[in-house]
């Protein structure tokens, strides 16, 4: 097979007289194909079969011990101009960047299959997808850009029509991580990347395509390339609201998406319609509309069990890769969290009770790799929303933005303006974890939970989202801003909000300030519930709990806005002064809070 565009061709014969593999394969997308990879690769034992009876068309993958995250310091936005990319990237100058990378790829493919992957970000017929074309030398990625994207002949289809897509250059190379590279041009719509087969690093249409390389080209289009959730709350009423939300990674956006309600919220639904990653354009209306690029998840494993995400958990049981997970004694997957079975061989392949290095026992690690992952096609979602497939996408009602913090951020608070919910946003900071290579734990700026992933100068960025109070048709339609925290821990380092199922009834309150049901106490940082107004029937936590989730240290809050202004200030003449202005305000009414003078501010 090979394509009627020609600048497909060209790029196709060019990368094969660099890189020198000695088949090519151009991807139909078929089950047939996806089954003939996955046998191959079994026979090549890059893929384990799991136990079919209990779990039918699993496969496990263990990657490199050294190649088990995103690597965010060998990830370069390479541009003319060193601050379009600004300080929230690494930066390499192009022509230093591609001598760099041809070196890496000369040759790289030489007695391997290099294959063609044409795939396409968003619903296949909508207006806000884009398309790409990775060219990878790993059958592993084919398999899981299968299962996330719409990937092969319709998407090729496409690209024929639009004579458009972003070139993705992508092998596993050695998986020596000194000569590991993820390189982004957005000026000329491509990536290459070198050196690791994970996840964000390797599946160049998700991290590199879809935030990176889209943020860039949001841009300059006016729209919107984020880190978000999109999910769908209905109410008993069968009303709908459609929030997207943006936490850092692996701080609940696949968890949020997919919430079971508890018991006493019968009769409300919570549908998916993405778990990682939203495209948000403005209409004609000045609604906010919501498409997810993606078709599939590649979600944190470790933690998911029947009590934590039991609509994730059903989903994979079956027709889903495993990426670093352990295995019990009848090869079934297993992970720390799961709450069942036992673990007999670690994400290393190594027997549990073995004296073998990197076995549970001697490295006291856990059995699975904390950012141990499962690769399922979106189909498999019992709660998948219809409205996921649609090509308008779907109204944003409420935006949420969240990190992960054991101190300072209350569970839910509103921004007073869309201005103040882009400070709220830029504000964001969360501890890190496994989902990067690097310390867990540290507690970092991470702007819109987009510290790795925008493509493009962080000033540039929020000036970008401020522009859309303007430019909308209809300011007053725009979502309104809030920020949660699930993760508010006591002295002892126990969770004070239960969390998961639990977090709807934060999402209920949201709801109801939009539809404007119910009042909120004004305090210097913004709108509060009244604690009345989180409803926690059948919750075992105390009023006395409730406030400390819902209170803030108005000093400890002046410290944090003082080191958000010199956060901001990084971006130098960047930083919209609006940003200040907002701050500014947040600061004043921290003050007279604090001399005890605090009037209510509407
Ligand atoms: P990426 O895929 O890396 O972008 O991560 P994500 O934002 O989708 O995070 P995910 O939902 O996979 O959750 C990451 C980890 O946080 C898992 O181990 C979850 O079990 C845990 N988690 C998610 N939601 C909650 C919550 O409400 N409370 C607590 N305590 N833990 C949570
Ligand atoms: C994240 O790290 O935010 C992920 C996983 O969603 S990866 O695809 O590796 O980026
Ligand atoms: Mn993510």
């Amino acid at each position: 097979m090979t394509t009627t565009n020609k600048a497909l061709q060209s790029w196709v014969k060019e990368i094969e007289a660099l890189t020198q593999p000695s088949l090519i394969h151009w991807c139909n997308g078929s089950d047939d194909e996806y089954d003939a990879l996955v046998a191959s690769m079994v026979d090549s034992e890059t893929l384990q079969p799991l136990n079919p009876e209990t779990h039918p068309d699993c496969y496990l993958h263990l990657s490199d011990p050294s190649d088990v995250a995103r690597v965010e310091q060998f990830t370069f936005v390479c541009t003319d101009n060193e601050t379009d990319a600004g300080p929230n990237n690494n930066w390499m100058d192009i022509v230093t960047a591609k001598r760099k990378m041809n070196a890496l790829f000369k040759g790289c493919m030489q007695g391997r299959t290099l294959y063609v992957i044409p795939y396409c970000m968003g619903p296949i017929d909508s207006p806000y997808a884009r398309c790409g074309v990775e060219i990878t030398d790993s059958p592993y990625v084919v398999i899981n850009m299968k299962l996330m994207t719409r990937m092969g002949d319709q998407a090729l289809a496409r690209i024929e029509k639009e004579g458009q897509f972003v070139k993705g250059l992508h092998s596993t190379g050695e998986l020596d991580p000194e000569r590991r590279f993820i390189m982004h041009f957005p000026e000329e719509n491509s990536i290459m990347s070198y050196g690791s087969g994970y996840g964000g690093n390797a599946l160049l249409g998700k991290k590199c395509h879809a935030l990176r390389i889209a943020s860039w080209q949001g841009r300059q289009e006016g729209w919107l390339a984020e880190h978000m959730l999109i999910l769908g709350l209905e109410s008993p009423e069968g009303d709908t609201h459609y929030i997207a939300a943006a936490f850092p990674s692996a701080c609940g956006k696949t968890n949020l998406a997919m919430l079971i309600p508890p018991e006493q919220y019968s009769g409300w639904k919570v549908w998916t319609l993405g778990d990682d990653i939203a495209w948000m354009h403005l209409d004609d209306e000045g609604q906010l509309r919501a498409i997810n690029p993606e078709a599939g998840y590649f979600g944190v494993v470790p933690g998911t069990s029947e009590k934590t995400n039991p609509c994730a958990y059903n989903m994979i049981q079956k027709n889903t890769i495993y990426t670093n997970v352990a295995q019990t004694a009848d090869k079934q997957p297993w992970w720390e969290g799961k709450k069942t079975g036992e673990p007999a061989i670690d994400w290393h392949g190594i027997d549990c009770s073995s004296e073998q290095e990197g076995s549970v026992n001697i490295a006291k690690g856990p059995a699975a790799h904390p950012n141990s992952r499962f690769t399922v096609s979106a189909k498999q979602n019992k709660n998948y929303s219809s409205l996921a497939e649609a090509p308008e996408g779907v109204p944003i009602s409420a935006i949420i933005f969240g990190g992960r913090r054991r101190e300072l951020a209350p569970l839910v608070h509103e921004s007073f303006s869309w201005e103040h919910g882009v400070l709220m946003g830029a504000s964001v900071a969360s501890e890190t974890t496994a989902a990067a290579a690097g310390q867990v734990g540290l507690v970092r700026r991470d702007p819109m939970a987009m510290k790795p992933f925008c493509g493009y100068n962080f000033g540039d960025y929020w000036e970008h989202w401020l522009s859309f109070a303007k430019k909308s048709a209809q300011p007053e339609k725009l979502p309104r801003i809030f920020h949660v925290n699930w993760f508010r821990q006591d002295d002892a380092g126990e969770f004070l909000w239960p969390g998961f199922g639990d977090n709807i009834r934060v999402l209920q309150w949201i709801a109801q300030r939009c539809e404007g049901k119910v009042d909120a106490q004004a305090t210097p940082i913004g709108f509060f519930p009244e604690i009345e107004d989180i409803n926690t029937t059948g919750l075992e936590i105390t009023a006395n709990t409730m406030r400390e989730l819902l209170s803030i240290d108005t000093h400890v809050w002046l410290e944090e806005m003082d080191a958000i202004k010199v956060y901001l200030e990084q971006y130098g003449d960047r930083t919209p002064q609006e940003l200040y202005r907002q701050l500014a305000k947040v600061i004043a009414r921290l003050k007279v809070s604090e001399t005890g003078k605090l009037q209510a501010i509407a």
